[in-house]
């Protein structure tokens, strides 16, 4: 939920929400590396907290703080649930709040059925808010690998799963983007973008949509009307 609190600060809560092992971590790492050393639209502050076992696999969450660098009262509380499946309940906690999900799938082939179980999860949790309430967002990680899943395959499953709307539903335009991505520093692909669009999706659901998905947006007036907020 977005809080505005008296010193007029917005905070919004960002999630990455997939299997264990899909890339989570990872991603919330890099997006901390690159947007602490590169100039974008958000900036860290202060440390990445990881609740994480020996393993590196998380054991309760991550969490970085990002500020806006244009909106300087906006800030993103970024979260990675623990994937693994023993962690379900905790899951459902880590979840409360929740502004925008962005979903993260392992995109290897062999791990197809399990990255469905965790959307199924997900759906579960979120309660029908999915698109609706709360804007979503695919990455499909671990691009740089062979014997990966395509978009299409999850276009296709998420159909399946009623989170991907007709043109000829008003809803359409908030179909989830779908991101070939890869965490890994050296190689990182789409990690910034997949980030800023879910943003971007969150403030103009509290905008516009009055914290739902709006419906004919006039976007000429958003960077006005983002001072307001
Ligand atoms: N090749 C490749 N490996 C990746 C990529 N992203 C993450 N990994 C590797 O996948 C493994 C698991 O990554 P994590 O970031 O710990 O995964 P997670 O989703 O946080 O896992 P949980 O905390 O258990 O839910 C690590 O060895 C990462 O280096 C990627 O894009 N490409
Ligand atoms: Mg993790």
């Amino acid at each position: 939920m977005v809080r505005f609190t008296t010193d007029q600060k917005v905070y919004i809560k960002i999630l990455y929400w997939g299997m264990g092992g899909s890339g989570k971590t990872t991603i919330v790492d890099t997006l901390y590396r690159l947007t602490k050393e590169d100039d974008k639209d958000i900036k860290p502050t202060g440390e990445l907290t990881k609740i994480s076992m020996e393993s590196g696999s998380t054991l309760y969450f991550d969490r970085g703080i990002f500020q806006s660098t244009k909106q300087r009262k906006v800030f993103y509380h970024v979260y990675t649930v623990a994937g693994q499946s023993r962690f379900s309940p905790l899951r459902k906690k880590i979840f409360k709040g929740t502004d925008g999900v962005i979903f993260t799938i392992d995109s290897q082939t062999h791990f197809f059925e399990d990255n469905i179980e965790s959307l199924k999860e997900l759906k579960n949790v979120t309660r029908g808010k999915l698109i609706k309430e709360i804007p979503l967002i695919v990455m499909l990680n671990k691009q740089d690998l062979t014997e990966v899943i395509g978009e299409e395959d999850v276009k296709q499953v998420l159909k399946d799963e009623k989170l991907w709307y007709e043109p000829n539903n008003e809803l359409y335009i908030w179909n989830p983007i779908l991101y070939k991505t890869c965490a890994l520093w050296d190689k990182k692909r789409n990690i910034y973008r997949s980030f800023n669009e879910c943003a971007r999706r969150t403030v103009l659901y509290q905008i516009y949509g009055d914290g739902s998905a709006p419906i004919g947006i006039d976007y000429s007036q958003f960077s006005e009307d983002l001072q307001k907020i």
